[in-house]
C-alpha cells in the first residue's frame, strides 16, 4: 500500500537475497523430541487445602462434632470428597465393608489413562476419632490428596502410569478399611501397584518433617522434594503399623508417606531446625475435642500437600502428550503484487495415520510489508480451502502466527499447500516457511 520507493525497493532486494539461501525442498518429517520433558508439578493452593479442611470441619459441627465410623459426620465426609472427584472427572469406587458392627466407606477413584499394569496410589483415612472433627488427623491428608487429585484433572495429566487415590474408613479402630482393601484386593491386582503413598496427619500444629523409610525410591523422592526447599526431614520412627500403609505394606507393595507428627513430644534439637516449641507435643489435640481447623500449622500443610503432587508427578512418570508429527517446507516463495495471480508452497504428508486432528496446528512465516494485503489459505489434499489469514492487520509487517484448523475430515496424507493472495497494490513479500503439525 502506500510506502516510499526506497522501502519497497529495499523489500524486493531483501526478498532476492534471502531466495539465494534458502532450502529449495520441503523438509522431511520433523520427529517430536526424544526426551520430552516431563510436565513440572504443580504448586498445590494452600487455600484449596483448608476450604476442604473448613467443609470437613462444618460436616462435624453439623453431625454430632465428629466424623467417626459409623457415625453420620463420616458419611457426609465421604459423599463431600466423592462429589468434588466425580465432578472432575475420575472413576470412583465406593467399597462397603462392616466394623463394630456399623457400614464402613472406603473411597477409591481412579484417574481414567495409564498403564493399568503400573499403578501409583496415594491413600489416607477419611475417619476421625469420635472425640472430635479430626482436621489434622486426618482430614489434613484426606484433603492434600483430594486437592492433588484435582490438580490432576486441572492438568489433565496423562502419566505413563495409573493413578489411583484412596480414603479410608475405620482407619481409627485399627485400620479396618486400608486392610479391607488390600485383603479382598485379588493379588493380580496387588502385583499392579507399584506404590502406596500414606498420608495421616500432614498439618500438625507443631510440625516435624518425617519422611517413612521404608521403600528407598519413595523415600528420596520426598526427601528430594525437602532438599529442594532447604527444608531438612527425619525418618518417621513411631513404628510401620499406626497407619494405612501397613496393610500395603504386608502385601509385598512399596510403601512411603510423609507425617507432621502426633502425641510424641518436639525435642529441643528439632526445634532448632524445624521451629515451634519443643517440650510440646508435635500435635497437641491429638484425638481430641480440639482438633479443628483450629489446629493446623499452614506452613506444614502447604509445604506436604506440594510434596504430595511432586511425588504423584514424579513417581506417576507424567510426561507430556507426545507432539504430533509435523512437516515444514523453508522454501522461499515469492508472493507477487496485486493484481498477480495466488501463489502456493506445497508440503507432502506421508506416513500419517487416519485423518486430520480437529486441532491441526499450521504455523505460518510470511515476510511482507503489509500483512493487511495478504489472503492467507491452507489447501487440503483434496481441495478443501481453509481460510487462516483474510486482509487483517493493516501495514503491520510480516505474517508469524500460528493457527489451528479442524481438518478432522482430511485424511491426512497427501500434498497441503499453503496458498496467499496479496490483494492490494504495492508493498509486496514472499513465504519465508510453514509448517503443518498433526
Ligand atoms: N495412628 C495414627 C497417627 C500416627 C501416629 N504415628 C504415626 C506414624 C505414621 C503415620 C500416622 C501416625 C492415627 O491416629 O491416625
Ligand atoms: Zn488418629
Ligand atoms: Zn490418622
Ligand atoms: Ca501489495
Amino acid at each position: 500500500m502506500s510506502m516510499s520507493v526506497s522501502r519497497r525497493l529495499a523489500a524486493v532486494t531483501a526478498i532476492a537475497v534471502a531466495g539465494l539461501f534458502a532450502s529449495t525442498a520441503p523438509a522431511a518429517l520433523a520427529a517430536p523430541p526424544a526426551h520430552a520433558a516431563a510436565p513440572t508439578p504443580p504448586d498445590i493452593p494452600l487455600a484449596n487445602v483448608k476450604a476442604h479442611l473448613t467443609q470437613l470441619q462444618s460436616i462435624a459441627t453439623a453431625n454430632g462434632g465428629n466424623r467417626a465410623h459409623g457415625r453420620a459426620g463420616y458419611k457426609a465426609s465421604i459423599d463431600y470428597v466423592k462429589a468434588k472427584l466425580d465432578a472432575a472427572g475420575f472413576t470412583t469406587t465406593l467399597q462397603t465393608f462392616t466394623s463394630s458392627g456399623a457400614t464402613g466407606y472406603n473411597l477409591i477413584a481412579d484417574w481414567p489413562g495409564g498403564d493399568p499394569n503400573s499403578v501409583l496410589m496415594s491413600g489416607s483415612h477419611l475417619d476421625s476419632v469420635t472425640a472430635g472433627p479430626g482436621i489434622n488427623d486426618n482430614g489434613s491428608g484426606s484433603a492434600a490428596i483430594l486437592e492433588t487429585a484435582l490438580a490432576v484433572s486441572r492438568a489433565g495429566l496423562q502419566p505413563t502410569k495409573h493413578l489411583r487415590f484412596g480414603w479410608w474408613g475405620a482407619e481409627e479402630l485399627g485400620m479396618v478399611g486400608s486392610k479391607y482393601y488390600v485383603n479382598n484386593l485379588p493379588a493380580a491386582e496387588k502385583t499392579k501397584i507399584s506404590g502406596y503413598l500414606n498420608f495421616d496427619m500432614i498439618g500438625s500444629p507443631n510440625p516435624g518433617y518425617f519422611v517413612y523409610d521404608d521403600d528407598p525410591t519413595i523415600e528420596q523422592t520426598f526427601k528430594n522434594y525437602y532438599a529442594g526447599l532447604g527444608v531438612p526431614t527425619e525418618i518417621e520412627t513411631e513404628g510401620d503399623g499406626r497407619s494405612d500403609h501397613a496393610p500395603f505394606k504386608s502385601a509385598g507393595i512399596p510403601v512411603g508417606g510423609l507425617f507432621s507428627g502426633a502425641d510424641y513430644t518436639k525435642t529441643a534439637a528439632q526445634a532448632q531446625k524445624w521451629g515451634g516449641t519443643s517440650g510440646q507435643a508435635f500435635d497437641r489435640c491429638y484425638h481430641s475435642s480440639c482438633d479443628t481447623s483450629a489446629n493446623i500449622n499452614d506452613t506444614a500443610l502447604d509445604r506436604n500437600a506440594d510434596a504430595i503432587a511432586y511425588a504423584v508427578w514424579t513417581l506417576g512418570a507424567a510426561t507430556p502428550v507426545p507432539p504430533g508429527q509435523s512437516f515444514e517446507n523453508t522454501a522461499d516463495v515469492s508472493i507477487p503484487d496485486s493484481p498477480g495471480a495466488a501463489v502456493n508452497s506445497p508440503i507432502t504428508v506421508s506416513g500419517v495415520t487416519g485423518n486430520a486432528p480437529a486441532t491441526t496446528k499450521v504455523d505460518v512465516n510470511i515476510v511482507h510489508t503489509y500483512r493487511g494485503d495478504l489472503v492467507v489459505d491452507l489447501v487440503a489434499p483434496d481441495g478443501t480451502v481453509y481460510n487462516l489469514h483474510n486482509r487483517s492487520g493493516g501495514s503491520a509487517d510480516n505474517l508469524v502466527q500460528t493457527y489451528t484448523v479442524n481438518a478432522s475430515s482430511e485424511v491426512a496424507n497427501g500434498v497441503w499447500k499453503l496458498q496467499v493472495k496479496d490483494a492490494a497494490a504495492q508493498d509486496v513479500g514472499y513465504i519465508n516457511s510453514w509448517k503443518i503439525t498433526f
